[in-house]
């Protein structure tokens, strides 16, 4: 049958990166200008242990060999050797096929390669492999290039952060505004017409649609409510922790970690309804015709309706998403973070307000709503030029001589507290 991958361009990265994909039990096929290079990797690969790996001496032959949509990974020289590896190939590739260009190529040169392909109906990406020919073999680093490439690289996931706080919203509408399945198809399925057009929204618009064809009722609620796990989120969540805060990706991934642990909540349930600590712990007032009748227009004031609006500004559309993120590093390739795009500032500012509402009104409730939660701690902590980390830094300096810098001074400075407050208590 057609093979998984293919991989042009059998230098010695190329000839590594082939191996190491074949050795993961990927099929590749492999093609090289020069064919006598085709040939050795095939040998490489058969002393290797007979590794899932075919070579090609034509183009034409090779692109046929992988499985559509193909996925071609191009690792040759930089400049002219990739545009004409990218003619050879497109003349046998079909609408859909990708190429990826792991070379460390300009990123300038990548974005008119990815329109040109693109006006043929083919997908162009940019990804530096980085690790050398002894990472490539063992595990590069593979970084998509371009800003808009990274994100799609990240489409994946953030696709499941967005269906962990769509989960939220409907926590909430469920739970507080006591709203049925049908109630909730409406709802999502307005939210999903006009200028929102998420696949995830219209989706779960489906969903609450649906009979139990075993049983009275909806098929959602019959639904295990214990999330599967993949590990995407965990290595991404691990990724994290080396450099950054992404709060929003770890809490979506605490969310699966607890909704797993389903026989522990229920004998947690127990005991605290036993207690009198209800599912829900203050009843809202909420007039739910308003809701959803509302839920079409525009100029919600319902408490709950700040909820909607905040989603419908297509915070949870990836593709639309996708594309403003481009633009906003378009603008500014040195873009620090989002929100301090002017455009994603400018509707952060309008948003927040509604967004504090729904986590006050959850809170207040008794619902947890960690992705929507953990996001407005993320960004009230990120607008703050100053946090109280100067105490921590002080303690630390206090207990263990760690050192402090001063806001005015340059330098590093220690102090000893200990005595200096020894001394004045005397
Ligand atoms: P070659 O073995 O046929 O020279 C690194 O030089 C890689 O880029 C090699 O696989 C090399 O193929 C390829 N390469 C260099 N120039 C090229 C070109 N003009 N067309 C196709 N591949 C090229």
């Amino acid at each position: 049958g057609p093979t998984r991958i293919g991989l042009a361009g059998l230098a010695v990265m190329g000839q590594n990166l082939a191996l190491n994909i074949a050795e993961k039990g990927f099929t590749i096929s492999v093609y090289n200008r020069t064919t006598s290079k085709v040939d050795e990797t095939v040998e490489s690969a058969k002393k290797e242990g007979n590794l899932p790996l075919y070579g090609f001496h034509d183009p034409k032959s090779f692109v046929q060999s992988i499985q559509k949509p193909r996925v071609i990974i191009m690792l040759v020289k930089v400049g002219p050797p990739v545009d004409q590896t990218i003619k050879t190939l497109s003349n046998y590739l079909e609408k859909g096929d990708c190429i990826i260009d792991g070379g460390n190529e300009w990123y300038k040169n990548t974005e008119r390669r990815e329109k040109a392909m693109a006006k043929l109906g083919l997908l162009y990406h940019g990804m530096g492999v980085s690790g050398g020919e002894e990472g490539a073999r063992n595990g590069p680093s593979m970084m998509p290039g371009g800003s808009f490439q990274a994100f799609k690289y990240i489409e994946d996931i953030l696709l499941k952060v967005a269906a962990q706080l769509i989960a939220e919203a409907y926590d909430v509408l469920k739970s507080t505004g006591k709203l049925s399945n049908e109630e909730l198809h409406h709802v999502f399925s307005e939210w999903n017409k006009g200028e929102l057009l998420s696949f995830l929204v219209e989706i779960t618009a489906d969903i609450f649609g649906i009979k139990d064809d075993k049983g009275e009722g909806y098929l959602v609620d019959k639904v295990l409510d214990k999330t599967g796990m993949k590990g995407t989120g965990k290595r991404t969540v691990q990724q994290a922790a080396e450099s950054v805060a992404a709060p929003t990706i770890a809490s979506s991934l605490d969310s699966r970690f607890l909704s797993g642990l389903k026989e522990e909540r229920v004998e947690a349930a127990k005991v605290f309804k036993s207690s009198g600590v209800g599912d829900i712990l203050t009843e809202q007032e909420v007039d739910k015709k308003k809701l959803i009748e509302d839920s079409a227009e525009k100029g919600w004031d319902l408490k709950l309706g700040e909820l909607a609006r905040f989603w419908k500004g297509g915070c949870i559309n990836l593709a639309i998403l996708l594309d403003r993120i481009k633009k906003a590093y378009d603008r500014n390739p040195e873009l620090a973070n989002l929100l301090v795009d002017t455009e994603f500032s400018k509707e952060i500012i309008e948003r927040q307000h509604g967004w504090r509402r729904v986590v006050c009104l959850a809170i207040k409730s008794g619902i947890s709503v960690l992705g929507m939660s953990s996001s407005l701690a993320y960004f009230d902590t990120y607008r703050r030029d100053r946090l109280p980390a100067n105490l921590v830094q002080a303690q630390r300096d206090y207990f263990g001589a760690h050192t402090y810098e001063r806001t005015d001074i340059p330098g590093s400075f220690h102090t000893e507290w200990f005595k200096i407050a020894k001394q004045s208590k005397i």
